[in-house]
This record gives C-alpha cells, structure tokens and sequence, in this order.
C-alpha cells in the first residue's frame, strides 16, 4: 500500500480518522487549577463569591457510599444530597462546549478536552475534585499508547483504523471506551451488588457469590459491544446536530470492539432471588459513577427489558478476554447485554432494581433518541425519539482509508468489520469499487467465524480496473436479509446516532497492471521522486518532446480549418 507506512501502520495515523494533522499529543491542554478563573457566577459574571451554599462541606454531604468503593456516591436514594450538589452547580456559570461541528475538529490529541465536565466535578468538590486527574491516569495505564482519544473527560477513545480489525477478538487495550463520567476504583473484596426492587426476595450478593459456581453456573459469550455513536463523524461531515447533553464525540468506525466475557446469566441471578414479583418487566441497571446533566447529578441509570434476561442474552461479567475487567471497562462487575447499544451494557454496576416499565433514567429515555431526519433544535422533544436499543445492521472499510493513493495490480486488498444487532448476524458482505453500482460479495472463506453476537472480521481482493479517484462501498446483509441505508443522508439524524449507512471512502487508484501506469510508476522510482503527496506537482516531464512533436505530426491541430 501507501509508501509512508511504517510496520504497516502510520505514526500519523489518526490523523487521517479526522482528515487533520496531529498536533501535541500531549495529556489535555487544561490547567484545572484555573476553574476559579474560568467559573464566574451566574447572576454577576464575576468570580465565584461566598453564598448560602458555603455551609455545604462537599467532603462530608458528598462522602463516598462504602468504604473500599472510590468513585461512587449514591445519589439515586438521597434527593437531599442532590439538590445540595444542584446548589453548588447554580453558584457558576459554566463555559459552552466547544464548536467542532460547523467549525473544525481540533488538531489535537485528546481531541476534545471535556473542560465543561471537569469544572462540574470541580464545582461540586469534595470526593469529586480529583476524579478527571484520576480517571485520566487509568486511561493511561489501561489503554494502548496509540488510541485515538476523542474526548479526555469523560474518557471516549477508540483504536486506530489498522488495529481495530486486526484481529477478530479485540485486545482489551484496544477496546473502544465510551464514559459519561469517571472512572471508579472498587475494590473487589468489598464489593457487592444489590438486586431489589420487585424482585421477591431482594438479596446482597458479594463477588464471592455471584463466583460461587455452586450457585450459579458460569456463561461464556464471544459479544460485540458496539456504541451508537459509531461512525458519526460521517454525520458531522454532513450535517451539524446535537442530541445529548455530553459532547457528541466525533467518532470514527472503532467504537467497537468484540470479547469473549464471562460471568453469570442475569437470570440466574433473579432465579436465585426467587424472581419477579408480578408486573415487574424491566431491570434498571445503576452504574457506580456520578453522571451531570442540566446541572443536576445522578449515577448511570438504564434498563433491560426482562424477555432479554429470560432469554440468557444478559450478562453479568467480570472477566473479559480471560483476564478480570479492566477498571476503565467497569471493574469489578459489568452488564453485557448481546445485540444492544454499548448504553445498556453498565459498567461499575452496583444495583439491579425489578421495575414495571422502561427506566426514566436520562440515558434510558431523554438520550440516545432516533429522531425524523427534519427534526431538530427548532422542533425537537424527547417523545419524538424512538428510544434506540438492537444495533441495526452495520459496516465498515478499515483499510485503505479516505482518501489513500492504493497502488495496485489490478486487485486491490480491502478489508473491515460487518456487524448487526439483536442477535442477527452478518450473512454476506459486498464490497463495491464504482459507487455502489457494481457489489462484489467478499467470498465466505475471508469472513471471520459466524456468532450470533459478534461481528465478523472480513477481507476481499477486489478487482479495480478503473483508475483515479473511486469510491468504495462496503454494506452487509445480515441473517433476515436487512442491508444498509445507501447513504449517510438517508438516515442522518439530529441525535448523530445510529450512522449505519453504507460506508463509502474515496481513493485514487494507479493500476500498475496498466502499461503506461506502471511505466510512470517506474519513472518516479528512477528519478527518486515520491509519487505521494499526488497534489504536488510531478518534477519531470511527463512526455517527450519527441513523442510529443510525433504526436501532431499524426494527428489534426488543435482547431480545424474548413
Ligand atoms: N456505568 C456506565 N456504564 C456504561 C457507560 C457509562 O458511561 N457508565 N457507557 C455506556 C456506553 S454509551 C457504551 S457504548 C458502553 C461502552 O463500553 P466500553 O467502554 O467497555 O467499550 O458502555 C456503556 N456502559
Ligand atoms: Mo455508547
């Protein structure tokens, strides 16, 4: 492929995700020390000054639930607790997230800093006053140094394109990370998870317990966790929207990433608790870390409805890939839910509660919305939204990329993931050269094993004749013969959710099998001139004066005489 590539991957590689040149790399280009300068209060826009809310000791009003569990305080079960967090938050008033949609994405990388977020954190204080510093320390510790960190606080980071498919169970530093908050530190041994609500007899099950597999057995499943944010920079590169109270982070096609979890079978768990009491149908899921919106706090709140957990499709998990969960991934305990958006699948999970209808959690009900391609700021509200829940069916091109000069001999390779929710799977994917006119199905041999979960790995040697700038398709028929919408704008949405359109990238193609290509090519060689970047000017002649003059000594002039 492309000449500038190093052990086959490009050091700027995520640079290309965006279509930017990488800047600093650094760790995040904010002091969190200036939040004094930057907090001004709300009704004289001058820096904060003392009010009724100085009385508010955040280190004891906002103490940690249990000790052993750093990272999470229960706000769900004290609305006292809450409005005095909402108090602290009203003092301030806090700067806008930044314009990357109709300006350009940051050079950067953390590309978004998530500045609003951590002076939230800030202003409330006590055990929240380290936690961006915090968090960001395990994203360094846990993730591979090559991720492409779309946003450093709440931490949203995905791989680079070459190594998100590079193999068909993702290494668990390679994992895409989709936070809305920080991230907890529970110690195992002190954990336990709380099932009540109208469950019939609600219980306290340590780690212990729920490991004990004379209680229950163990369950092992290869699961695609996709989020629906996956892909939404095509969204972006179309139209601006908004959505959701977190910055929509910029996405490109890794987040998301495939792993054999183990754990035990939610509805062994609720078996174990003599099950549900009549009219219960939901499962509201509690994650441990504290979520802002509308300057109010709470914890991660979802739910599930209970014909998934009868169906064995929601795990409760603590090993991922054979090694414990990662803390960034919701150590000690996560909820897997198979063929869902990445939201329901909770990590630090502490509490199940048996409810009867869906959660009116945030997250749950007021995001994560599918709206009507003309609805937006003017005329949204959150009932228009379909509440987004099984994947639909989607796919990707990892390689080449936009944008690349392939040279090739009249195949070019090309490869990517295809994946499709709600327990479908990919049946057949086609790869297209010219648009989307011609589709070449990738043969079977080339697609990664079949699961019902999971995505599949596949790879094709495409037959490119044609030279110049084309554009690739890729689209994915899955097991009940759905495919993907043709284009980004035939789906485009105000939420920037769900980009399942066919995925299209544009390369210039040299076919070498082309005599005269391959002779051009071999000028470039001979002269030491690099081929790339196409846009400067080529330093020798392209024809010889011979050939040229031969040329009309045969052919007519340039105009004609009658
Ligand atoms: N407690 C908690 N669970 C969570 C989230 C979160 O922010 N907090 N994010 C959800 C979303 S939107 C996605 S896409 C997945 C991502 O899982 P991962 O970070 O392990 O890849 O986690 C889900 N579970
Ligand atoms: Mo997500």
């Amino acid at each position: 492929m492309s000449p500038t590539m190093e052990n086959g991957r490009r050091p700027d590689e995520w640079k290309l995700e965006q279509g930017l040149a990488p800047k600093d790399g650094g760790l995040g280009s904010h002091d969190l020390a200036t939040f004094e300068s930057i907090a001004q209060c709300k009704y004289c826009h001058r820096p904060k000054h003392s009010s009724p809310s100085d009385d508010i000791d955040p280190y004891t009003t906002f103490a940690e639930e249990h000790p052993g569990w750093h990272g999470y305080i229960e706000w769900e079960k004290y609305p006292e607790k809450r409005a005095q967090a909402a108090l602290l938050l009203a003092q301030y008033k806090f700067p806008p997230p930044p314009e990357f949609q109709l300006g350009t994405i940051p050079d950067t990388n953390p590309v978004l800093d998530g500045l609003r977020w951590k002076l939230w954190h800030k202003a409330v204080g006590g055990p929240l006053m380290d936690v961006p510093e915090e968090s960001w320390k395990i994203v360094l510790e846990e993730k591979h140094p090559d991720m492409l960190h779309l946003l450093q606080f709440p931490y949203n980071g995905e791989p680079p394109k070459s190594l998100t498919t590079a193999e068909p169970i993702t290494p668990n530093p390679l994992h895409f990370v989709r936070n809305h908050g920080g991230i907890p530190d529970i110690d195992a041994e002190k954990f336990f998870l709380e099932l009540d609500g109208l469950v019939k007899n609600p219980k306290k099950l340590s780690l212990a317990d729920l490991q004990n597999e004379e209680l229950f057995p163990r369950q092992s499943n290869l699961v695609t966790i996709q989020c629906s944010g996956t892909r939404r920079i095509e969204q972006i590169a179309e139209y601006a929207g908004e959505g959701d109270e977190m910055i929509n982070a910029p996405w490109a096609e890794g987040a998301i990433g495939t792993a054999q979890w183990m754990g035990v079978s939610l509805k062994k768990v609720l078996k174990h608790c003599g099950g549900l009491v009549d009219g219960a149908k939901h499962l509201e899921l509690y994650g441990a870390e504290t979520y802002f919106k509308h300057e109010q706090v709470q914890n991660y709140v979802v739910s599930v409805p209970f014909s998934k957990v009868k169906a064995n499709e929601v795990l409760l998990a603590w090993e991922m890939n054979g090694k414990p969960l990662p803390k960034i991934h919701g150590f000690p305990l996560r909820v897997v839910v198979f063929g869902y958006i990445g939201a329901r699948s909770v990590k630090w999970l502490y509490r199940i509660k048996a409810i009867k209808s869906p959660s009116r959690g945030p997250v749950q009900s007021k995001e994560y919305l599918y709206f009507n391609g003309q609805i937006g700021k003017h005329n949204q509200s959150m009932t228009q939204g379909i509440q987004i829940q099984e994947m639909p069916v989607s796919s990707a091109i990892m390689s080449p990329w936009n944008k690349d000069v392939v040279i090739h001999n009249g195949i070019m390779n090309v490869k990517g993931w295809a994946y499709s929710g709600g327990g479908r799977w990919p049946e057949r994917v086609e790869v297209s050269p010219d648009g989307g006119f011609v589709w070449y199905a990738v043969p079977l041999e080339n697609l990664s094993k079949k699961h019902k979960f999971a995505w599949r790995t596949w790879h094709i040697d495409l037959p490119v004749d044609a030279e110049g700038w084309l554009e690739l398709v890729v689209r994915c028929w899955d097991n009940s013969l759905n495919t993907q919408p043709t284009f980004v704008r035939s789906a485009w949405n105000w939420g920037l959710h769900v980009t399942s359109s066919c995925h299209r990238i544009k390369v210039y193609s040299v076919n070498t099998s082309k005599e005269a290509t391959r002779k051009r090519m071999m000028e470039f060689e001979r002269n030491g001139v690099p081929f790339e970047p196409l846009t400067r000017p080529t330093e020798f002649p392209t024809q010889s004066e011979d050939d040229y003059e031969k040329f009309w000594e045969t052919h007519d002039p340039r105009d004609v005489e009658e």
